[in-house]
């Protein structure tokens, strides 16, 4: 059995975690088809954004604790188990995140390589790395640190507790939740708008936020403007603007 279902909606790639047994444990062929499916959604000019799910019950409980159980340091560094985890970096087109049910370790950490969150009331979201005496490995203590800031990060990686929801839309570790019923059908519908504006403005927009995250602020304006200027060059904004002026709806190409 494949470990993701992988389907197009209109322009939307979709994407989900298929181990309901095993609440979406991520383990390497899981991982891997799902980055080459991002990948090739990235390549594919029909699609306009992605939307990575799990099940009602799991977005994804961690990684694969039986893949790692037994694991020496010297396996674990040969493995290079998720060295394939930094190409999600790498791709361009926004990832929409819908989250019900567990999001855990490195779960969560999937969930934070995602550009938008859209949470169930119900989503439960942790590092519990701890309590199998390790740490998140990736990206976890950074990006968790980033998104809800020092205080709460250690909180949540020195306790491995869970938080609910609400507290991680407090905390700015998702920007939607919704009633239980709608999380996948709220996150589609989110893509279904993403897909309506213009993609490379989509594609500047995400390129120029994570710019934030690895520059000075003087170097991340200065991606800014470039990325600015660049939209300039699109036959997207000249439609975009004339539509404004004209009072009419605009429709993007996508060059
Ligand atoms: N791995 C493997 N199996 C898992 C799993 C996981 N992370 N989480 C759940 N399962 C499996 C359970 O073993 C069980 O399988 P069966 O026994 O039925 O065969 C099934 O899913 C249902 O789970 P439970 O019976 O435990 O369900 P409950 O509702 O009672 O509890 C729970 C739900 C989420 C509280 C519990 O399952 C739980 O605590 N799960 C583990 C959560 C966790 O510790 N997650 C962090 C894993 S460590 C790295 C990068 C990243 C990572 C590592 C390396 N590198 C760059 C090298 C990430 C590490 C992690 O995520």
């Amino acid at each position: 059995m494949s470990e993701t279902t992988i389907e197009t909606r209109d322009h939307i790639g979709i994407i989900r975690l298929n181990r309901p047994d095993k609440l979406n444990a991520l383990n390497t062929t899981l991982m891997t088809q799902v980055i080459e499916a991002l990948e090739q959604f990235d390549r594919d000019n029909n699609i306009r954004c992605m939307l990575l799910a799990g099940d009602q019950r799991a977005f994804a409980a961690g990684a694969d604790i039986n893949e790692m159980a037994d694991a020496t340091m010297i396996e674990m560094h040969h493995r290079n188990m998720f060295g394939r985890w930094d190409r999600i970096k790498k791709i361009r087109k926004p990832i929409v995140a819908a989250v019900s049910g567990y999001a855990l370790g490195g779960g969560c950490e999937l969930m934070m390589c995602c550009d938008i969150v859209v949470a169930s009331e119900t989503a439960r979201f942790g590092q519990p790395e701890v309590n199998l005496a390790i740490i998140p490995g990736a990206g976890g203590t950074q990006r968790l640190t980033r998104a809800i800031g020092k205080a709460r990060a250690m909180d949540l990686i020195l306790t491995g507790r869970m938080i609910t929801a609400d507290e991680a839309l407090a905390m700015g570790l998702v920007s939607r939740v919704v009633p239980a019923e709608q999380w996948f059908d709220a996150a589609l519908q989110l893509c279904q708008e993403l897909c309506e504006k213009a993609p490379m403005a989509l594609q500047a927009g995400k390129d120029a936020v994570n710019s934030a995250f690895e520059t000075t602020l003087t170097e991340g304006i200065e991606v800014e403007k470039k990325l600015f200027y660049m939209l300039f060059a699109t036959d997207d904004q000249t439609e975009g603007m004339r539509a404004f002026v004209e009072k009419r709806k605009p429709v993007f190409v996508g060059r």
